[in-house]
């Protein structure tokens, strides 16, 4: 029965006992406590533990799990994997032990004709409860009813947290027959035996002092890996060989045609270790895990990075594993639409992965690799922890690969001494990153007095209030007079404060017979807001009432920006995939920057899909609303909440169509308003972190206008109407490369005839040379020359010199076989530099000398003729 087959049926059966199918959660769990979905029951645990309420008592789910538990292991037996379908039935207070073994039994002897002298089946030590269920109720031997321990028969809590729900289990075993060892029972250690699946009587809840407490329900949780249940359907011997691999493993051999050559027992291992690790690679970055150098990020860079180096052995030179993913998509396509729906996202991601580990393997293997060896020699059998972290540091070698690749050699690392560099270079990182404290500012002492300033320019963009406080050079003054600057502080204002990378607000404050100008707007301290300010009319007074006034232009130009910012956002995560996040923003009139995580630059395709996303969603002029709710609610409303951003409990929503955001700034009534919008550029500010700039309404409009100038411009220069300038450009540009071959082809004949009638001037004595003065060659015709000059020479030592955009060049050959006789080009080049006070080298067969300006070429060529008469080699 081939897998599909298999979910199918699993679904269905116990869909006709009552269970509500459910679908498989992300790998990326909502649970904090986990990194991964590890397990079927993940989704289960709020329902065991009663906190929440099943949507139905009997659930059955196919979950994706991924796990590293056993990931030293995968590879080396025919069983393990890091990344596995579970299929689970489970009971929420409902049925308990007898169902459970009933049903299993049924589905896997009467649904699928597994036949059942070939199973086993273990108990916990005990649980006679079970035991007598399967002998009594099943009518299975007891011989073949094996009572374990905790470590086998006693699962959970499932993580490391060591705290959830968790009971006794009881184990279902196939055994695959006699060509894989001798007779074995359940707890042996043999490959003969495939623990097929395991039901868990989750009964207790284990606290965080190690106390089992019962819960009030009894639950079922059981799993059984979809791949083992192939593999003994298939009656193959080994997961690898059932269908949900071979397709996989067969096209890693296609790759890898030298692996031939390679002994069975390794070629194996690294085939099984590609293809799992290559599954639970594209289904991690599917769920939006993305290589880096922490959490879940680590986990998946040193999954790639293992399958890589597999790779290696089996003779793949370079990236490869992206280029096996539409196998994995052949696999499991039909069974996770997300593979292929992201299939070009995961291509990329796991082939930049593949290509900056390349980079830094190179240098990290042959660095591990001598330090192995000196470590051998030296008979030693502990690597230093310190070696294992500068190989970290710089190369980007995992602890966990430098341990595999020193275990082959014999060696373990010394963990603590890797630790404790970690734990110095994040203490240096810290110290380094701690801001220097604000020092007690009069602002404190005035926000206690005086209370905050209230914002009002989210309605309005003029107010009149008092002025509360005025500084001066950071000091409070009661009054600013004609020319000074300054900061007022006001009970009420509309002028928006820097944040959020919004920009400040400027304008004007106004009173009976002054005004000043407000070229900023900042808030030093959360609730104050200063403007700072010129005072160009009267003086300003502490105590008066003041009419603030919004520079309204810039404001709305801002708040197009503003909104811009998010819609470009949305585009972003549109086309990158909803793990794109926003690392920082700048909000300017009409001009914005963003900055998000990507491994890579956008091309330039994409680039234009972003600016013709933002466009459309500009076109359809929706309206922009802002709602103010709790934080829980907020992120319940599916609002996006930067990433180390400080909300407080109440906050803002800004909404524009899809996009929902936690934002505090201002912003356009209507997309329509932006206009027009266009990205200028796109570069990498940072390891993985990306920068678009970009230009809205006014700001946008602007630079096509600009841009259509240039291009007019550039027309009339080369004659052309604009649209007929590419071709015209195209046809100059071959143009000009035609003259410069008929040129090139011209001063190759004046070179040649050029060396004919220098060659008479050659001296025999001691050995045939030419020296001459070939004033305006530069030094590539120069060397083209002397080509000729040797070729008519046949043997001999050429020194040209020549005086070229007013810089004196030098230009020494010598034959083949004068090098034999121990003349050396370089060296003499070197001493002719000096006397152009430059400087000279080159190879024994060609040297070069330059100089500044002005230096005597003449002398130098003298020199040279002086150098070979009076050389005395034989
Ligand atoms: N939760 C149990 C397991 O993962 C079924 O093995």
């Amino acid at each position: 029965m081939n897998s599909n087959q298999l979910r199918h049926e699993f679904t269905h059966y116990f869909e006709g006992k009552g269970h509500l199918a459910r679908p498989s959660i992300s790998l990326v769990p909502q649970d904090p406590t986990l990194l991964f979905t590890s397990a079927g029951m993940v989704p289960m645990k709020a329902y065991f533990l009663g906190q929440e309420e099943p949507p139905c008592r009997r659930m059955v789910t196919i979950q994706k799990c991924f796990r590293t538990t056993d990931i030293d292991n995968v590879g080396r037996t025919p069983r393990h994997l890091t990344f596995l379908e579970m299929l689970g039935n489970f009971s929420v207070g409902d049925y308990f032990k007898e169902d459970a073994i009933v049903f299993a039994w049924e589905f896997l002897t009467r649904t699928l004709g597994l036949p059942p002298n070939r199973m086993w089946v273990t108990v916990f030590r005990e649980d006679d409860e079970a035991e007598r269920i399967w002998a009594e109720k099943i009518g299975v031997t007891r011989s073949r009813i094996v009572r374990l321990g905790e470590a086998d028969n006693f699962w959970g809590p499932v993580g490391t947290t060591g705290v959830g729900p968790c009971g006794p289990c009881s184990e279902i075993h196939f055994d695959l027959g006699p060509e894989l060892g001798a007779e074995a029972r359940p707890g042996d250690e043999s490959d003969r035996l495939m623990e097929v699946w395991n039901l868990v009587f989750m009964e207790f809840n284990k606290e965080a002092d190690g106390r089992l407490v019962s819960l009030a329900q009894k639950n079922i949780d059981t799993g059984m890996g979809l791949e083992r249940l192939a593999t003994v359907t298939q009656g193959v011997n080994s997961i690898f060989l059932s269908d949900l691999f071979r397709p996989l493993t067969d096209a890693i051999l296609e790759l890898a045609k030298r692996a031939e050559n390679i002994p069975a027992g390794q070629r194996e291992l690294a085939l099984r270790v590609i293809a799992d690790h290559l599954r639970a690679t594209a289904f991690l970055v599917a769920d939006g895990v993305v290589p880096s150098n922490e959490g879940r990020g680590y986990v998946l860079r040193r999954v790639i990075r293992r399958a890589y180096r597999h790779g290696r052995r089996l003779g793949l030179k370079g990236p490869f594993l992206h280029r096996l993913l539409p196998e994995v998509q052949g696999c499991m396509g039909s069974a996770y639409p997300e593979l292929a729906e992201r299939g070009e996202y995961i291509r990329r991601i796991v082939q930049m992965e593949e290509q900056r580990f390349q980079a830094t393997l190179e240098g990290g293997l042959e660095t591990l690799e001598s330090l192995l060896v000196d470590l051998m020699a030296k008979h030693r059998i502990h690597m230093p922890g310190e070696a294992a972290f500068r190989l970290y540091d710089t190369f980007g070698f995992p602890l966990e690969l430098t341990e595999e690749i020193a275990a082959e050699a014999g060696l373990t690392v010394e963990r603590e001494g890797f630790q404790r560099e970690m734990n110095a270079q994040q203490e240096r990182g810290r110290a380094a990153m701690k801001k220097v404290g604000m020092a007690a500012s009069p602002y404190t002492a005035l926000l206690e007095e005086k209370g905050k300033s209230v914002f009002t320019g989210y309605e309005s963009t003029e107010s009149s209030s008092t002025l509360l406080a005025l500084f001066h050079l950071g000091r409070e003054v009661s009054s600013l007079a004609t020319g000074e600057e300054g900061e007022a502080f006001l009970a009420e204002t509309p002028f928006y404060a820097e944040k959020g990378g919004q920009v400040g607000d400027q304008g004007k404050l106004l009173w009976e017979e002054g005004k000043a100008e407000v070229l900023d707007t900042q808030t030093p301290l959360e609730g104050i807001i200063l403007h700072r300010l010129r005072v160009v009319e009267g003086t300003m007074n502490v105590g008066q009432v003041v009419n603030a006034q919004l520079d309204l232009a810039r404001r709305l130009a801002i708040d197009r920006a503003h909104t811009a910012t998010h819609l470009l956002h949305q585009a972003l995560r549109e086309l990158l995939g909803p793990q794109t996040a926003q690392a920082g923003s700048l909000v300017e009139p009409d001009r914005l920057r963003f900055d998000y995580n990507h491994f890579c630059g956008l091309e330039e395709r994409e680039i234009r899909m972003l600016e013709s996303r933002v466009n459309e969603l500009i076109r359809l002029d929706q309206s922009v609303s802002t709602a103010e709710m709790g934080m829980e609610e907020a992120k319940r409303s599916g609002a996006i909440a930067l990433f180390g951003e400080k909300y407080g409990e109440g906050v803002r929503v800004v909404q524009t169509g899809k996009s929902r955001e936690l934002c505090g700034g201002t912003h356009a009534q209507r997309t329509g308003q932006l206009g027009f919008f266009s990205i200028t550029q796109e570069t990498g500010v940072g390891s993985n972190l990306r920068r678009i700039d970009a230009l809205t309404g006014a700001g946008a409009v602007e630079l096509a206008q600009g841009q259509r100038d240039i291009l007019e411009q550039a027309a009339l220069m080369i004659h052309t109407p604009s649209r007929l300038m590419l071709q015209k450009l195209s046809k100059l540009l071959q143009e000009k490369e035609e003259e410069r071959k008929k040129m090139l082809a011209l001063r190759d004949r004046y070179l040649r005839q050029l060396a004919s009638s220098l060659v008479t001037r050659k001296r025999e004595e001691p050995v045939r040379h030419l020296v001459a003065r070939v004033d305006g060659l530069d030094i590539e015709a120069m060397t083209i020359l002397s080509d000729s000059l040797l070729e008519s020479l046949e043997k001999g030592l050429v020194v040209l010199g020549s005086i070229f955009e007013e810089k004196p060049l030098l230009l020494v050959r010598v034959s083949a076989d004068l090098v034999s006789a121990g003349y050396h080009a370089g060296q003499l080049a070197k001493e002719l530099g000096k006397v152009l006070e430059g400087s000279g080298g080159g190879r024994p067969e060609m040297g070069r000398a330059g100089g500044k300006p002005g230096a005597p070429i003449g002398a130098a060529l003298e020199k040279a003729r002086e150098l070979v008469a009076t050389d005395s080699r034989p």
